[in-house]
C-alpha cells in the first residue's frame, strides 16, 4: 500500500497517535483512497487534542458553549431534527446468508451492501478531515477486552468516543503489530444527513461496521451498539461468552455483604437510573455502586458468571433526570459533559423537562427555536442525551477496572409494561429464566425512531442489538447455563405497571432498592416467596416497605397476577415464538407449555 495522499492534520503534533499495526494502516489508506479526505487526523485522545477539537467545534457551530460557571467544560450539540435517535429500520446485519441474521434482523447481502456503501462513500470526505480513532472496550487487563478503530468525518463523534471509550495510545499499544490480531474496523461518514441515505451496516464475519448518513448516538458511536452489542454478541457466541444490553451494579449491606447484579431493560427503560440508585433513608448503611449503565460483557470463571463494563462513559437519557430521581447522574453531568438536543436557557444553562426547579421563562429549544412554558413542543427532545465520563459518577464501583470482572449473583430482566407483569418475580431455574428473557416485552420509547408506547417483544432487551439469529442466541443462553455450576438467579421486574387511573403504581427510582433488597435476600436464601404459575412471587410482607408511602391496595395490585391478562400474555408468547419460525430451541417451547400447564393446576 502506498502512503496516503492526504496531509496530516493538524501539523503541530496534536493528533498523531498513529497505529503501528500494518493491517490497520492498510485499511485506513483504503478508506482514505475511497473517501478522499483533505486531511487525516490520527486521534490520540490527549487533553490537548480534545481542547483543540472543542475549539474547532465551537468555531464551526458543531458545539455551543454552555454557561461555564454553571456547567464547567460542558457543551451543547444540536443534531439534525431528522436525526435524533437510532434507526432500527435502516440497521442491517450482513451475514452471508439471511438465516444467519435470523428473523428479527434486517438482512442484506454482504457483497451488494459493500458495493452500495462504497458508492455512497466515494469522495464523501472531500474537503473534510478524516479522523482515525483507536479505542479499547474493557479494562486494560481483561481477557474480554476488544480493540476497535473508528474512521469518521465528525468531530462530534471524536469528542463523544473520547468519553465513551478508552481512546488513543492505550488501544494502539494493546493491539500490537500482529497482522492477524482481532480488531474491529468501523467506518462512519455523515454524508448529507439524509434519512434516505442512512444505513447502519454490520458485517460480523469481517468484524466490520459501516455507518453512513447519521450523526446521532447509537448510529455513529460505533463502539456502543454496533461493536459492543451487535458484533459483540456474534463474537460472544463464537467465543463462548455473553454480550448483553445490561447495567451492572454492586449492592452492599451495612455488614459488608456485597453482591453484583446485571439487569437488561430495553432502551430508555431505566438501566442508567437503576445502576446509579441511591437507597432511601430507611436503608441507611446500604450502598449501591455502578459498574456499568448500558452494556455487560460476561464470561464463565470457575462455574460463575463474571461481568465487565466495556465502556468508559455514559450516554444517558436526559429528560426526567433530576436531584430527586437520580442525584448521582446530576452530579456527574454538572461538568465535563456533552449535551445533545437539550434546551438552552437564557442564562446559558442546559434545561430539560423534569429538571429540578421551575422551567425558565424563555429558552431556545433543541431545534434552535424560541420556547416558553406555554409552548406545545418539548424544549428538550425526549431522546436528548448526556455524554459523561464514568469517573464522574460519585457511585462508581471500585472494581470497575478489574480485568476478571465482578461475580454476578442475579440477572434481572424488565420491560415497560402498563399491565400484566408484576413488580418482581423469580424464575424457577436457568432455562425458565432464559424463557423470561426470551418473552420480555416493552412499550417502545423515543430511543429509536418510530411509534412510542407500542408493546413489542424485546427478548433480553436485545431485539435491536442481537447480531445473529435470535434462535441461536437463545440456545447460546441455554448452553451458557450448562457451564455455570453456580449460576446467577434470574428475575423479572416491572417498574411501570399502572393502576386504573393510569398512574404508575410503584414510585420507582430510589425506592427500587426495596425490590433489589428482596432479590439479594433470595440470593442469600433468606427472602420469602410464594410459588405462582409464573415463578416465585413475593407477598407484600416479603418486601421491606417500611417508611414507604404507598397504599396497601397498590402493593397487592402491583404484586398480583391476573389470570385473564396472563392468558393473553401466553397467547402473545406463542405468537412471538411462531413468528420466529423454526429457529426456537425446543427447550423454550417446552417452557411455554409448562407455564400454560401451571395456570391449569
Ligand atoms: P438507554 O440509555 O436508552 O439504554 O436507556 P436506560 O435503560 O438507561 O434508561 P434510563 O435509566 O435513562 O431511563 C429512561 C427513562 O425511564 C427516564 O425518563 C426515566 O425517568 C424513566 N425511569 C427510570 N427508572 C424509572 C423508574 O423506576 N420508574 C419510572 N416510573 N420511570 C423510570
Ligand atoms: C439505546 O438506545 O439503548 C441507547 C442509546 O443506549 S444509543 O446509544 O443511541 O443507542
Ligand atoms: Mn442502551
Amino acid at each position: 500500500m502506498k502512503n496516503p495522499a492526504p496531509a496530516i492534520f493538524p501539523p503541530n503534533g496534536i493528533g498523531d497517535a498513529r497505529p503501528t499495526n500494518q493491517a490497520v494502516l492498510d485499511w485506513v489508506h483504503e478508506i482514505a483512497a475511497l473517501t478522499e479526505p483533505e486531511n487525516i487526523f490520527w486521534c490520540d485522545g490527549s487533553d490537548r487534542e480534545n481542547e483543540f477539537l472543542i475549539a474547532e467545534s465551537l468555531k464551526q457551530n458543531v458545539l455551543i458553549k454552555l454557561n461555564q460557571k454553571k456547567v464547567p467544560h460542558s457543551y451543547l450539540h444540536r443534531s439534525d431534527p431528522n436525526d435524533v435517535a437510532r434507526v432500527e429500520q435502516f440497521t442491517f446485519v450482513c451475514t452471508p446468508t439471511k438465516e444467519e441474521a435470523g428473523p428479527t434482523n434486517n438482512w442484506s447481502e454482504p457483497k451488494e451492501t459493500y458495493a452500495k456503501l462504497r458508492a455512497l462513500l466515494k469522495g464523501a470526505m472531500r474537503g473534510r478531515t478524516m479522523f482515525v480513532i483507536p479505542y479499547m472496550m474493557g479494562p486494560p487487563d481483561s481477557p474480554l477486552t476488544k480493540i476497535g478503530f473508528e474512521i469518521t468525518d465528525s468531530k462530534y463523534v471524536v469528542l463523544n468516543m473520547r468519553i465513551m471509550t478508552r481512546m488513543g495510545e492505550i488501544a494502539v499499544k494493546r493491539l500490537g503489530n500482529d497482522p492477524n490480531a482481532e480488531w474491529n474496523r468501523g467506518t462512519h461518514s455523515l454524508l448529507d444527513i439524509n434519512p434516505e441515505r442512512r444505513f447502519i451496516c454490520h458485517f460480523p464475519q469481517d468484524n466490520t461496521i459501516i455507518s453512513v448518513g447519521s450523526g446521532y448516538g447509537g448510529n455513529v458511536l460505533l463502539s456502543k451498539k454496533c461493536l459492543a452489542l451487535r458484533i459483540g454478541s456474534y463474537l460472544a457466541r463464537k467465543q463462548a461468552w455473553l454480550a448483553e444490553h445490561m447495567l451492572i451494579l454492586g449492592v452492599e449491606s451495612p455488614e459488608g455483604n456485597k453482591h453484583y447484579v446485571a439487569a437488561a431493560f430495553p432502551s430508555a427503560c431505566g438501566k442508567t437510573n437503576f445502576a446509579m440508585l441511591i437507597p432511601p433513608k430507611h436503608f441507611e448503611g446500604w450502598k449501591v455502586t455502578t459498574v456499568g449503565d448500558d452494556i455487560a460483557w460476561m464470561q464463565v470463571r470457575d462455574g460463575r458468571l463474571y461481568a465487565i463494563n466495556p465502556e468508559n462513559g455514559y450516554f444517558g437519557v436526559v429528560p426526567g433526570t433530576s436531584y430527586k430521581s437520580n442525584p448521582n447522574a446530576m452530579q456527574a453531568i454538572s461538568h465535563d459533559t456533552l449535551y445533545t438536543n437539550v434546551a438552552l436557557a437564557d442564562d446559558g444553562d442546559a434545561w430539560w423537562e423534569g429538571k429540578d426547579g421551575d422551567p425558565p421563562q424563555h429558552a431556545i429549544d433543541w431545534r434552535g427555536n424560541d420556547w416558553t412554558p406555554a409552548s406545545k413542543e418539548k424544549a428538550a427532545h425526549p431522546n436528548s442525551r448526556f455524554t459523561t465520563p464514568m469517573r464522574d459518577n460519585p457511585a462508581l464501583d471500585p472494581d470497575v477496572e478489574k480485568g476478571e470482572g465482578v461475580p454476578i449473583s442475579a440477572i434481572i430482566f424488565g420491560g415497560r409494561r402498563s399491565d400484566t407483569v408484576p413488580l418482581v418475580y423469580e424464575s424457577f431455574n436457568w432455562p425458565h429464566g432464559v424463557y423470561l428473557g426470551a418473552t420480555m416485552a416493552s412499550e417502545t420509547t423515543a430511543a429509536a425512531t418510530g411509534a412510542v408506547g407500542r408493546v413489542r417483544r424485546d427478548p433480553m432487551a436485545m431485539l435491536p442489538f442481537c447480531g445473529y439469529n435470535i434462535g441461536d442466541y437463545f440456545q447460546h443462553w441455554l448452553d451458557m447455563g450448562k457451564r455455570l455450576t453456580n449460576p446467577p438467579l434470574i428475575f423479572n421486574v416491572n417498574w411501570f405497571r399502572k393502576g386504573v387511573n393510569g398512574q404508575f403504581l410503584w414510585p420507582g427510582f430510589g425506592e427500587n432498592m426495596r425490590v433489589l433488597k428482596w432479590i439479594i435476600d433470595r440470593c442469600d436464601g433468606t427472602g420469602g416467596a410464594l410459588k405462582s404459575p409464573i415463578g416465585w412471587l413475593p407477598s407484600p410482607h416479603d418486601l421491606d416497605l417500611v417508611e414507604l408511602d404507598i397504599d396497601h391496595k397498590c402493593v397487592a395490585e402491583i404484586l398480583g397476577i391476573d389470570h385473564e391478562e396472563w392468558q393473553r400474555e401466553l397467547a402473545a408468547h406463542k405468537e412471538f415464538f411462531d413468528s420466529l419460525g423454526g429457529v426456537m430451541p425446543e427447550q423454550l417451547l417446552e417452557q411455554r407449555e409448562q407455564l400454560a400447564a401451571r395456570f391449569m393446576e
